[in-house]
């Protein structure tokens, strides 16, 4: 491969997993439920039926998950902590299990061990559902900050001395969005104010967690942290100047609503003008403490939009129509099993550039992933050979590499998203997204055409 460009020595590439989603053992090691515990057991609210009490149970076979790890030869591994294994009940007076710091620290480990370096997210949305019953979780600010810093600081002081690269909180967007707003996740609440109100919270929460790892850990441990923000590439469906306005509107409700804040240190005045006083404010002293508390960029990114202006439409979007047709008819790429997502690779070129040029932040991709269209409904033989989701990390990788030696952005990391088959949320196990098969019924995994692509693919454009 020599002559083709490559990435630096430097990158780290693996893949990602969340806690809730591969864990299982719900009930066991100590464990309280998480607020996803009991959306789950909502009638109606998981597609079918299902719930993480098994998941890829990955509780018990988490040995078995670093020796794929390692199969696939990745350099990095981002996973998930289960705030209610750590701290069952939640609260900053609540016991800590002992039993669950213990299940981590071996995870962790084991990783080191064999050479794989952990990117560690807080919270991928499983908060205690102890604190959601106490005082309403996110949406209560004074109580949830002190919470999660407490939180944050038990982890920091646990895994610390290991832990080099920390993540706050996996996509505030849907947590608040479709947590709070449209009810499709857990919580489940339904409306147009509180998920403005939870959105804010994560932001401070994120900030404080922050402060305090920057003040009182850093010194010693020297590792660094930030936020994972989810966005897809926006482009407008055609030239006119409402849809070309929307494009941007769509960008600023979904991400700069966040970034803003944290990069610059405030709203984005386009969502201010929209949503009034729905929008909380900072004081001073909280816009002080947000703006600059993340040492990276960490990004969650799937797809491109197509945008349309619509003036009837959704306001907690900003108004705009998002799908994937252009106005030729054409669609952007291949079809998922979502009706979000379609395979466009140049548009994560787009995306990774507008990022780098806008907040000159180091990038770590952290998710980036393919559910391929009906690969639940045929055999785990059939399901191996996912020739959709190669030809998406086909894309992407080389989307990534023109990014960073054609273009120069400063992207460090890549994670695919996932490592495993797992409970894909409010779809249950309806909808795969692993580079390896899980056969629910005997947790055997098996790896797809996509891990082999992608190890190679990694191998062959690091520079060794
Ligand atoms: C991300 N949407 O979630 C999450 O970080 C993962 O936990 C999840 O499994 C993965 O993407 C695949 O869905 C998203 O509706 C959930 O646009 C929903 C959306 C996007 C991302």
């Amino acid at each position: 491969m020599s002559g083709e460009a490559k990435l630096p020595k430097e990158f780290l590439w693996g893949y990602a997993t969340a806690s809730y989603q591969i864990e299982g053992s719900a009930s066991e090691g100590g464990r309280a439920p998480s607020i996803w515990d009991a959306f789950c057991k909502t009638p109606g609210k998981i597609r079918d039926g299902s719930s993480g009490d098994i998941a890829s149970d990955s509780y018990r076979l988490w040995k078995e998950d670093v020796v794929l790890l390692t199969s696939y030869g990745v350099k990095a591994y981002r996973f998930s902590l289960s705030w209610s294994r750590i701290i069952p009940k939640g609260g900053r007076n609540d016991p800590i299990n002992e039993e669950g710091i213990q299940f981590y620290r071996t995870l962790l480990e084991e990783l080191l061990h064999n050479g794989i370096v952990p990117f560690v997210t807080l919270h991928h949305w499983d908060s205690p559902q102890g604190l959601h019953d106490k005082y309403g979780g996110w949406l209560n600010k004074d109580e949830i900050i002190e919470d999660y810093v407490n939180y944050a600081k038990v982890c920091f002081r646990a895994f610390g001395d290991i832990v080099q690269n920390w993540i706050t909180h996996n996509e505030p967007w849907c947590v608040s969005l479709l947590g709070y707003g449209s009810g499709r996740f857990a919580p489940g609440h339904v409306g147009d104010t509180e998920h403005w109100i939870v959105a804010h919270n994560l932001l401070l929460a994120h900030a404080y967690a922050v402060k305090a790892y920057r003040e009182e850990f850093k010194p010693a441990q020297g590792g660094q942290i930030g936020i994972t923000l989810d966005c897809q590439w926006t482009i407008p469906y055609d030239d006119s100047p409402e849809n070309v306005e929307a494009t941007a509107r769509a960008l600023d409700f979904k991400l700069t609503r966040f970034a803003d804040p944290i990069y610059r240190g405030q709203y984005p005045a386009r969502v201010k003008t929209i949503i009034g006083d729905r929008l909380p404010e900072f004081s001073p002293e909280e816009r002080a403490i947000v703006q600059g508390s993340s040492d990276f960029f960490g990004l969650n990114t799937y797809t491109t939009h197509v945008i349309q202006h619509d003036g009837d439409g959704d306001e907690s979007v900003g108004f705009v129509k998002m799908g994937h047709t252009r106005s030729d008819g054409t669609q952007l790429g291949t079809q998922s099993e979502f009706d979000w997502l379609q395979t466009y690779g140049p548009g994560f070129r787009n995306l990774l550039n507008y990022l780098w040029k806008t907040y000159q932040k180091p990038i770590y991709v952290t998710e980036n992933g393919f559910a391929v269209k009906n690969e639940n409904n045929v055999t785990s033989q059939e399901a191996i050979h996912d020739k959709d989701r190669a030809e998406y990390f086909e894309q992407y990788t080389k989307a990534l590499l023109q990014a960073v030696t054609e273009d120069g952005a400063d992207v460090r990391g890549y994670f695919g998203w996932s490592l495993l088959d797992n409970f894909e949320w409010a779809d249950g196990y309806l909808v795969r997204f692993g580079v390896t098969r899980v056969d629910y019924d005997t947790q055997r995994r098996t790896p797809k055409d996509s891990a082999a692509f992608l190890s190679k693919w990694f191998k062959d454009h690091i520079h060794g």
